[in-house]
This record gives structure tokens, C-alpha cells and sequence, in this order.
């Protein structure tokens, strides 16, 4: 078990995570499997998201990305290709990797278009939260690390699995200065 695996948080019948699924098996990605309940409570996938509850999410060492969206356009960057094998693992050995590794995410911000009332950008370390928009209003709490035209990642310390990088892509959610 490496700091640059996959792990899916997922479950069989999201159609979500079934796009990221094909996705996988479209690029031949050897990944592993985490099997999350469908409904709440989800507390080993919230100890990893900070809050953020829905399917799926996808967790490389102590980086965690949230939504889709995000989920598709980290894999169209990463060239990494595998064996096109799934492995199963269960939630807490999933904590145990978050535990074990350190957030790879920069604090490099390519762009940061996120601005406040007076039209100042927000600085990196400045505490926002992201919230889903449309259901599943569960906000998440961090520090800012980056931001861009298509994705924002906070820094959390969970008491359990210690910092993460939650990430996530900005369509589809509300981001608030704290
Ligand atoms: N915009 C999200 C939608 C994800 C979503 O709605 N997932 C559903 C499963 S298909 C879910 O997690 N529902 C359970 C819940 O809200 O607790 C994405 O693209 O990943």
C-alpha cells in the first residue's frame, strides 16, 4: 500500500461512482475499494471529507477529492496508468492510509479568483467553508491551500486521521469566507 494509491469510497449502485468506475476501467487504473453505507451516518468517510457525505469520493493518501466532477478531471491530468485491477479495502484501512500519509497538495496557487467583499482575493490559510448547492447542505470547514477557475482544496485536521486536503471542484458549490 503506497501514499499515490487509489481508494474509491463508493457503493454498487451510485451512478455517480459508476462513471468513475468506467473511468477507471477506461484509462486500465489498478484501484482499491472502499464500500461506504448510502445513507448517513458515514463517519469514516466524514472523518476523511470534513462533512461532505455523498458518493463518491476518491482518497489518495491523506488528499481526499469530493464530487465527481473533480473526481474526472484529477484522472484527465494524471497519466498514471495501472493494471485495471480492484482490490477490496475497508474503511478503516482507508483511515489508516489518511493516517500514514501526508497531503501531497501545494499551497501553489496556479489562480485564485476567489474574492471577498471588497473584491481582495482570499490568502491561502484563510479559513473558508465549501458547501454543496443543490442537496446535502453539509458544509466543510478548512483553511484555504488553493484556488482556481475549476477547483478549491482546504486543509483540515481531523482528531482522528490528522491533515487532509479535501478538494473539490467550484460548479456546484458555495464557497464562504469564515
Ligand atoms: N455532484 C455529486 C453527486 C453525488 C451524489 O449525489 N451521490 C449520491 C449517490 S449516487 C449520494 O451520495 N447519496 C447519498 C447521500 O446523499 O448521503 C457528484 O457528481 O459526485
Amino acid at each position: 500500500m503506497t501514499a499515490t494509491d487509489l481508494v474509491l469510497h463508493h457503493y454498487p449502485r451510485s451512478p455517480f461512482a459508476e462513471k468513475v468506475r468506467v473511468a477507471f476501467g477506461l484509462k486500465g487504473l489498478s484501484w482499491r475499494s472502499v464500500i461506504q453505507p448510502r445513507m448517513a451516518p458515514k463517519p469514516e468517510l466524514v472523518a476523511l471529507t470534513g462533512g461532505y457525505r455523498r458518493i463518491p469520493v476518491l482518497q489518495i493518501g491523506a488528499d481526499v477529492y469530493c464530487d465527481t466532477r473533480r473526481i474526472l478531471a484529477w484522472m484527465d491530468r494524471v497519466a498514471a496508468l495501472g493494471h485495471g485491477t480492484v482490490e477490496e479495502l475497508s474503511p478503516e484501512q482507508a483511515l489508516d492510509i489518511a493516517r500514514l500519509c501526508q497531503p501531497m497538495a501545494t499551497s501553489a496557487s496556479p489562480h485564485n479568483d476567489i474574492a471577498d467583499d471588497q473584491g481582495l482575493p482570499f490568502k491561502e490559510g484563510v479559513m473558508v467553508s465549501v458547501m454543496p448547492t443543490d442537496w446535502g447542505f453539509d458544509p466543510v470547514i478548512g483553511a484555504l491551500v488553493s484556488a482556481g477557475h475549476d477547483s478549491i482544496a482546504l486543509r483540515r485536521e481531523d482528531p482522528d486521521v490528522g491533515a487532509t486536503v479535501v478538494h473539490f471542484p467550484r460548479a456546484g458549490f458555495a464557497i464562504a469566507r469564515l
